[in-house]
């Protein structure tokens, strides 16, 4: 009895204490800081570039600033359709690309004729931006601008007064249209273009031309709220990639000191992506990637939507890394997003709330190996009151190794964590564990490295009454805004293919209770999906649809469209400038890993050209040539040429030529049908008239032969 009353006595009094004594001082702020406005855009976490304009009626992805604006005529232009399928996915903003490196401007600037002035659309009275920020503003969206830099439509580009329409423009912009939360300053800069009937190329001093101080000025005078994004910031940096990966390790702080926008290597690029622990400027990565796939930023006829698999693995390594997701959309040439792209975001939408449904974390017991001077404020119990940004659980300053434990009373299962730090006093977790209790001791079941705004971690399902996180910092202390544990089901994978060389098309291994049905020919009927059951011999390729299927509940995965070339089993390389055959036979072994590099050793080959023999004579459609993969940019082609022939001798046919628009920043596979055709031939012969870098050296993964049209 005594003991009992004195230990309440005992619990009282320091209740008392605790409660009387000096108020424990939260952490000092460590390192770069995000100012409010950075903090209110990484609380966005998701919202889409509008990609739209006469790119779309041409089916490119970089015109070159010479098409007539009278290809600009939507059926139904519906801006409140972008903005309410935007809304229904759950984005908060919309980016629109109100000029894009063609020049074609889809609002009717003063300073050019080159716009939506000139199209017969609403008789030349329209304006795009003006809508959508009326569109914006309805369904509760913020509205952002990209105005690109590079102009190939303009003929003073290149000079003094390009910039100076530039900044008119840009006064245009950040004046008319309301509030504005993101500038986009895109760093391409492919130096050839139209500039007003010169067709030349031009090149500009990519740090100095565009007076980037400048442009910030206008912005921010007339624009405080925005934040500018542009390859280094100076508010939001780029992530490095068009494929909207963020680093593993993501550091919102990094020194940008001698880096400008435009540079393009891929240490630049691999700088972007990480950051850097401890550096002396905020400037977050925000990926941007496109829905279509394979991955354009403009529509293109028979491009699909990403499937859900893909959107969700674009979820773990953008959002779910701490960088916002700016997901391209394509407007179709109606001038509405389509219907399948709409439905393809609402799934995405719907599976995201799925995944993060039901936080087992916020009916655990909590506690911690330490937290702020044992003050309630900075409680271990702050990380589950659904206050994900401003309470948080802090540690005491030196104790940069901690720990937090969830118990539960019945057994759960898990297989998601998600935690947030409380950035306002700055980025501090290079590194953590996720620990499972099992028979009286930890085992380690996951592990992570930065935290920032979000981390959201995928694990195999664990079933636990107990788990232990456990952080790193090399601050004085640490800091946890919000920590979620979820369950997720099952999601259905997509199929994955092979195709050999000999034309056999076989997809991976099936799992227990899921079928694989697929269709061949350009576009098939329901009814003539056939369920998987082995090889299929495919010797002139073509094009194949399939999906997975869980046959217990019916549920399938997107149907997926792959377009497979002629066999290669009788290829082989008719010539190739004297190079090594064997290294070549590394562009036609279907490894998308392996790669041709061919040096133009003595230099007096402008063109260097890549001949291949198909073993006999086929009808021939069209080619695709898949970049190097390795993420290094020498000898990747720009400008290319194919010619047929029959008897590699006589090549007078030029079936097929042009560039491959940004394969710069965006290295997928390029297929070009050809415009006439088909041709018969047994020889392609494969020409780069110039490489990204204009290096003397060329490089193909992969070269594909399509039989017939698609
Ligand atoms: C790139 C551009 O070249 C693409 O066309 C697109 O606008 C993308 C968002 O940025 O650098």
């Amino acid at each position: 009895m005594e003991r009992q009353f004195f230990a309440r006595l005992l619990s009282i009094s320091i209740f008392l204490l605790g409660s009387c004594g000096p108020k424990v001082l939260p952490p000092q702020p460590y390192g770069a800081l995000p100012t409010k406005e950075q903090l209110e855009w990484h609380a966005m976490e998701y919202f889409s570039l509008i990609c739209y304009g006469l790119n779309t009626y041409t089916e490119q992805e970089w015109a070159y600033g010479d098409l007539d604006p009278k290809l600009f005529n939507p059926s139904n232009l519906d801006t409140d359709q972008w903005a309410k399928v935007a809304s229904e996915a759950g984005m908060k903003g919309l980016i629109l690309v109100a000029k894009h490196h063609d020049g074609f401007c889809l609002w009717p600037s003063k300073f050019t004729d080159y716009s939506i002035k000139a199209s017969p659309w609403k008789n030349g009275e329209g304006d795009v931006l003006g809508d959508l920020s009326k569109s914006c503003k309805k369904y509760g969206l913020k509205l952002g601008v990209y105005l690109s830099p590079w102009d190939r439509n303009h003929a003073e580009y290149g000079r003094s007064e390009y910039v100076a329409y530039y900044y008119r423009q840009l006064e245009e912009l950040m004046t008319e249209y309301g509030d504005i939360f993101e500038f986009w300053i895109d760093g391409a800069n492919g130096g050839t273009g139209y500039y007003g009937g010169a067709n030349e190329k031009r090149s500009i001093d990519r740090k100095r031309y565009y007076g980037f101080d400048s442009i910030f000025s206008i912005v921010r005078k007339h624009q405080p709220k925005a934040v500018i994004f542009s390859d280094v910031g100076p508010e939001v940096r780029w992530v490095g990639n068009e494929a909207g990966i963020a680093g593993e390790t993501n550091w919102n702080t990094i020194d940008t000191e001698g880096m400008f926008p435009g540079e393009s290597s891929p240490e630049f690029q691999r700088k972007l992506a990480h950051g850097k622990e401890g550096a002396s400027q905020w400037i977050p990565a925000e990926a941007n990637t496109t829905l279509l796939w394979p991955k354009a930023w403009y529509y293109h006829t028979g491009y699909q939507p990403r499937s859900l698999e893909n959107l969700m693995d674009l979820y773990y390594t953008s959002i779910g890394r701490g960088s916002p997701l700016n997901l391209g959309l394509a407007i179709g040439p109606s001038g509405q997003v389509r219907d399948i792209d709409a439905k393809a975001l609402l799934r995405f939408k719907e599976q995201m709330e799925q995944e993060f449904l039901d936080n087992k974390a916020t009916i655990a017991k909590v506690s911690a190996s330490d937290y702020r001077g044992n003050s309630p404020e900075y409680a271990p119990e702050k990380v589950i009151d659904n206050n994900p940004t401003h309470t948080y659980w802090a540690t005491n300053d030196s104790v940069q190794r901690a720990s937090i434990t969830f118990s539960w009373d019945e057994t759960i299962a898990v297989n998601r964590l998600v935690l947030q730090e409380h950035l306002v006093l700055g980025q501090r977790i290079h590194e953590f564990e996720v620990q499972i209790e099992e028979k009286g001791k930890y085992r380690q079941i996951a592990e992570g490295t930065t935290v920032g705004y979000k981390r959201a971690l995928r694990f195999e399902t664990v079933k636990t009454k107990k788990v232990r996180l456990v952080f790193n910092t090399k601050a004085p202390c640490l800091t946890m805004s919000n920590i979620g544990l979820y369950f997720a089901p099952v999601l259905l994978s997509d199929p994955v293919y092979k195709f050999d060389l000999d034309g056999n098309l076989t997809f991976g291994t099936i799992e227990e209770g899921i079928d694989i049905f697929y269709a061949l020919g350009k576009s098939p009927e329901e009814s003539e999906f056939v369920k998987y059951d082995g090889p299929i011999a495919l010797p002139l390729g073509g094009t194949v649809h399939y999906y997975s299927m869980d046959v217990a509940s019916g549920n399938r995965t997107e149907t997926i469209i792959a377009e497979l070339g002629i066999s290669k089993s009788d290829w082989s390389l008719h010539s190739s400038m004297g190079q090594k055959r064997n290294h070549g036979l590394k562009m036609i072994d279907n490894d998308k890993k392996t790669f041709y590099t061919i040096e133009n050793i003595d230099g007096s080959e402008k063109e260097v050209a890549v001949v291949v023999d198909l073993g006999s004579i086929f009808r021939i459609g069209g080619f695709g040539y898949l970049p190097r993969q390795d993420g290094q940019k020498s000898g990747i082609i720009e400008q290319y040429r194919l010619y047929v022939s029959k008897d590699g001798v006589q090549w007078k046919t030029l079936v097929a030529q042009g560039f491959f628009d940004n394969i710069g920043n965006n290295p997928v596979r390029q297929i070009k049908h050809f415009q006439n055709g088909p041709y018969e031939a047994r020889y392609v012969k494969f020409v780069a008239k110039s490489t990204i870098e204009n290096d003397p050296t060329i490089s193909i993964a992969e070269l594909d032969v399509f039989h017939e049209v698609r």
